[in-house]
């Protein structure tokens, strides 16, 4: 493995990839070099394993598959299941929101509760449900009804493209791309990339583009309105950040995984008193909960829990030998962390059927029985207190303060009631343009290096910086989600974000919330009468690696926005399938994806192009 200094940026992970080297517990550091190099036939994507005259390897000297498929055909056919496999993930989430919708409307639940009323009846008359007069159940069995429509096969366009700018739907239209369903359009994915069925390179990518289209503009999109609407719409709050926020005195519980609908269980038990003097009688100051990952940031921006780490902290977390129970919902979890809680007193909790990990505690949470489990979950934990072994534990750093809760709602109330400010900030010049940072950290990457640097780099241009994912949490470390951040930015984002009091880099939330980005896109292009493809706006995954990131990056460039990676998705080996993605897409969609290691090469690259976009809207560059 390499030298720990190349490994991550931060003081916190140096110290536990250290102490858990000194004490043989492997991390994903290890495992990388053990896996170093890889296949170079799948690094390309030309390896084709969808059937079993195969498998097949495609070279020059072996130029077709034993079904006759070329390159660009395999590529394709991959990279299309790598986009259906981020945008089910996504819109499996969604979904998941929606039964817990419908347990509150038919009264199974007592767990859950509509939070947001005013968020309900704007949703609805936003998918055409009718609102005046009615009850507030009446109105969520029909939002319910229109969202679970949104995955089946019967409507020509999924329900929030009434959000999406005319021109832009001209576009999706002409060009196949409309998403009409969202189980439709991944289903549809896999059958056209079985063997004998779509066997066009840029026709499978035109429904790879359409499947992530259905994640960004409906999975995902109805995974954030609903969490809002159930557990409470964000609003500015201040909180910490790093592996400061697991405190010794305490029972400590890290939750982690995507979806709120259990760690907001974990919380709401952990926050009971009778449990709080159960953990006092085993000698405990209190119960802690913080977050890891995106459910972290579910939690973190309606709670203000404090958020331990990203991906590459969640092993490390443990490491510090002071974690009770790390209890998991699904998505982004390393099986690793079984082994990992099993060298120490930590409890390795799951709690969703669809994802199971051996040798981990399992409890089936659903609707009607939530915050029960969730009790017997705490109290594992409180119990697990009295198990830690003292001398083996560290908690490498003290936390560092950050401000979360940037909702679309709370941006609008913070400017008065409308974008109108925001749209002048943007006309005048404070504000240049805007980049969404997002999704994960890759150990092939230095931890956390690109996050930072590219946000850096950014806001000293006047680009405001919204950061969601794991992304969050290395802006926070970094010290970019303070208000005083300002300092480390230009003169017009200082000017701007002075006066409002709000840091130049924006916590917009979870991965699922860069839904929030694409609806604050859409309502500042239809403000200004314009596509989206025509505002001076980016976005980035420097340090990306999971097949959602990769949907993520498609539903932007699909929707008309520049989209930067870090490194490449396994697409090298087709010239057809990277020249579309990198070129070809400008002209069909009116943005394309650009690859570069580098921070501030890829923010040259961004100002150059958020300076073409100013130019082309006849506003000063
Ligand atoms: Ni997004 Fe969030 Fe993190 Fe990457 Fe994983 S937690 S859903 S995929 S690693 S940002």
């Amino acid at each position: 493995p390499k030298p720990i200094d190349e490994l991550t940026i931060w003081d916190d992970a140096k110290a536990m990839i250290r102490k858990g080297r000194a004490e043989g517990i492997e991390t994903v550091h290890e495992r990388l070099a053990q896996q170093t190099p890889h296949c170079k036939f799948c690094e390309l994507g030309t390896t084709c394993r969808n059937c079993t005259m195969g498998p097949c390897r495609i070279s020059e000297k072996m130029p077709r598959g034993v079904c006759g498929a070329d390159a660009h055909v395999v590529v394709a056919r991959n990279f299309g299941r790598f986009i259906a496999g981020g945008a089910a993930g996504h819109s499996d989430h969604g979904r998941d929101l929606i039964e817990v919708l419908e347990a509150i409307v038919e009264g199974e639940t007592g767990d859950y509760r509509i939070t947001d009323e005013a968020k309900l009846r704007a949703i609805a008359a936003e998918v055409g449900v009718q609102t005046e007069g009615r009850a507030v159940m009446d109105v969520a069995r029909d939002v319910m009804e229109v969202f679970y429509g949104d995955f089946g096969s019967r409507k020509k366009e999924v329900a929030f493209l009434s959000r999406v700018p005319q021109k832009r739907k001209d576009i999706w239209n002409k060009l196949g791309m409309t998403p009409r369903g969202v189980d439709r359009e991944i289903a549809e994915m896999m059958h056209r990339t079985h063997m004998g069925c779509d066997n066009d390179a840029p026709n499978t990518l035109i429904h790879a583009a359409r499947t992530a289209l259905a994640d960004g503009w409906s999975g995902s999109m109805i995974g954030t309105e609903l969490s809002d609407v159930i557990f409470g719409t964000p609003t500015p709050r201040m909180s910490t950040a790093n592996l400061g926020v697991i405190k010794k005195d305490q029972v400590n519980i890290l939750v982690h995984g995507h979806n709120p609908v259990v760690s907001e269980m974990i919380l709401a038990a952990a926050r009971e008193p009778e449990m709080v003097a159960k953990a006092k009688a085993l000698g405990a100051t209190g119960i802690n909960v913080a977050g890891l990952c995106c459910t972290g940031n579910e939690l973190l921006m309606r709670q203000g829990i404090p958020m331990a780490g990203n991906h590459l902290m969640t092993e490390l977390a443990i490491i510090t030998g002071a974690v009770e129970a790390i209890v998991v919902d699904y998505q982004c979890i390393m099986p690793s962390l079984v082994q990992i809680s099993g060298c120490y007193h930590t409890k390795f909790i799951d709690t969703a059927q669809k994802a199971r990990f051996t040798g981990g505690i399992h409890f089936d949470i659903h609707p009607h029985n939530a915050l029960s489990e969730a009790r017997k979950i705490v109290e594992i934990a409180v119990n697990a207190f009295a198990e830690r072994d003292a001398p083996r534990v560290d908690i490498p750093c003290e936390p560092v303060e950050i401000m979360t809760g940037f909702s679309n709602e709370a941006i609008i109330g913070a400017l008065g009631g409308s974008l109108d400010p925001l749209v002048q900030a943007i006309a005048s010049g404070e504000i240049r343009g805007a980049v969404g940072i997002v999704g994960c950290n890759n150990p092939k990457f230095k931890q956390d290096s690109m996050n930072v640097g590219l946000a850096k780099e950014l806001i000293k241009r006047d680009i405001l910086v919204l950061a969601t994912g794991c992304v969050t949490t290395a802006a926070g470390k970094a010290g970019l989600l303070v208000p005083q951040a300002i300092d480390m930015a230009g003169p017009g984002l200082k000017k701007v974000c002075g006066a409002l009091g709000i840091p130049p880099v924006l916590h917009y939330g979870s991965c699922v919330d860069n839904s929030r980005i694409m609806q604050l896109c859409a309502a500042l292009a239809n403000a200004l009468g314009v596509d989206i493809s025509d505002l001076p706006v980016g976005a980035s995954s420097p340090e990306w690696y999971s097949e959602k990131a990769a949907a993520i990056g498609l539903y932007a460039v699909a929707s008309g926005i520049y989209t930067h990676l870090g490194h490449p998705p396994n697409i090298l080996g087709s010239t057809v399938v990277t020249d579309l993605a990198v070129s070809g897409l400008e002209g069909l969609v009116g943005a394309s994806f650009f690859i570069e290691p580098d921070p501030v090469k890829t923010a040259e690259m961004f100002d150059i192009r958020i300076r073409a976009k100013r130019k082309a809207l006849g506003l000063s560059e």
